[in-house]
């Protein structure tokens, strides 16, 4: 279950993420210097991101002769990461603008030709696993760097989310896909055990185009029970909806992607942030459902965390230490209609998040009221009294179905969510 805010499952089948509740998702490259949203404002901006700025791609790509993030302390964002409860890290190992984060033996477009020269994918997968969290790696398929891509240049403006750029002649998108292949190919040999690839900006391409399948075969030959989203074309083990909580579940297992403010990459223009207590309620609703958070930080042009985010990091880490058995290690609990709130569960143990400060009850609905051995508030561990109530006649049968009526006395509830925990006789 829980042990100091890791969820303990010794599988290697990827089933660990089903009951995770928690990731973080990390967006980085070169041009976080000049505090460019990533990738986008190369191409002008694009329609999905308000804070995106619009450069050429010469001053975009500029910034990767420069960059030296002498503050970039992997351990420390580990362990920042771990008291936040995280349970899977995801780093951008290669964004849309082509720049990787690695010592690739197949393009010089890369950390090691900078200042810097340290590589950061493998600092951050080692950190990551001292601390006992689960190493993603973010690839993006689309290279708008790539000679053979081809590189996205001033000519293929405006750029039109969907209308693919034109198809580069046959050799030379052979010799791109060698080149991605090749690049996936280090990335899971050289850096250890791999939980999660998360592909990304596929839509520029037809799976037949990817050759997805053959990819498939080849991650998971390298990586056994590897996880892989859902973003390679036609391939993919879990879902990402991005920056919204689906209102119902996806059938399979999925995971929300979710900016603090409205940037994936560090934007000190954007000051759009999300509350600390909507971040913790985010949480609530996304495990309620069955699915994971995948929280997003930016570090800034020296690798060090903005304050805003170490804040809201800090602050869902308090909650979780308060409440983390009701959101990591669970799964998706009793329905909406059964106390009007998310709710999770694991074992004989069912948890109701209070999102909003009750009057002075919550009732709950739709359970075995004479199963009902005890209720607590979480964070406390104080007993609160429940009444049972049932139909008259469901009311003579041996388990009958009805509603349990909790008194939640005003100096119990949490400053943020407040989490009544129902044991069930098991
Ligand atoms: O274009 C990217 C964007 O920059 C960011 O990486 C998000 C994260 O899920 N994905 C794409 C937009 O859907």
């Amino acid at each position: 279950m829980l042990d100091d805010l890791t969820v303990t499952s010794s599988d290697s089948t990827g089933t660990w993420f089903d009951t995770a509740g928690l990731g973080m998702f990390i967006h980085w490259d070169h041009a976080s210097q000049q505090g460019l949203e990533i990738s986008w404002p190369l191409v002008g901006g694009g329609d999905i991101l308000e804070h995106a700025q619009d450069v050429t791609p010469e001053q975009y790509h500029s910034s990767a002769a420069t960059f030296d993030p002498q503050a970039w302390d992997a351990p420390a964002l580990a362990r920042l990461a771990k008291q936040t409860g995280v349970q899977y890290a995801v780093l951008t190992t290669k964004h849309h603008n082509g720049f990787s984060m690695w010592h690739t033996k197949l393009s010089d477009h890369s950390i090691e030709h900078t200042p810097f020269g340290r590589d950061i994918v493998r600092e951050f997968a080692d950190a990551m696993r001292a601390e006992g969290i689960r190493v993603g790696f973010y690839y993006s398929l689309c290279d708008w760097h790539h000679p053979d891509y081809p590189a996205f240049t001033m000519e293929h403006r405006p750029y039109q989310l969907g209308v693919s750029p034109p198809m580069p002649p046959d050799e030379q998108w052979a010799s791109f896909l060698e080149f991605m292949y090749g690049q996936l190919r280090e990335l899971l040999t050289d850096y250890g055990k791999v939980d999660v690839v998360w592909f990304d900006g596929g839509w520029e391409r037809r799976a037949s185009q990817w050759r997805s399948s053959e990819l498939e075969t080849m991650l998971r030959e390298l990586q056994p029970g590897l996880l892989i989203n859902d973003r390679l074309p036609r391939v993919g083990d879990y879902e990402t909806p991005e920056q919204f909580v689906p209102p119902t579940p996806p059938a399979r297992k999925w995971e929300t992607c979710m900016t603090m403010n409205e940037s994936w990459s560090y934007n000190p223009d954007d000051h759009d942030y999300k509350s600390p207590r909507s971040l913790v309620h985010t949480l609530c609703e996304v495990t309620g459902r069955g699915g994971n958070l995948l929280l997003n930080v930016s570090p800034r042009g020296d690798g060090s965390l903005p304050p805003e985010q170490v804040e809201r990091l800090e602050h869902v880490g308090a909650w979780v230490r308060r409440n983390g058995e009701a959101v990591l290690g669970t799964e998706a609990g009793l329905a909406s209609w059964q106390h009007y709130g998310p709710s999770t569960k694991h074992g004989a143990r069912t948890y109701v998040h209070l999102l909003a400060k009750p009057y002075e009850s919550v009732t709950v609905r739709g359970v075995k009221v004479k199963q009902v051995e005890r209720v607590t508030e979480l964070a406390s561990g104080r007993e609160l009294a429940f009444t049972r109530r049932t139909g008259i006649i469901e009311g003579f049968g041996p388990d009958p179905e009805g509603e349990i009526t909790i008194t939640v006395p005003s100096d119990v509830l949490d400053d943020d969510a407040t989490v009544l925990a129902i044991d069930f006789r098991s």
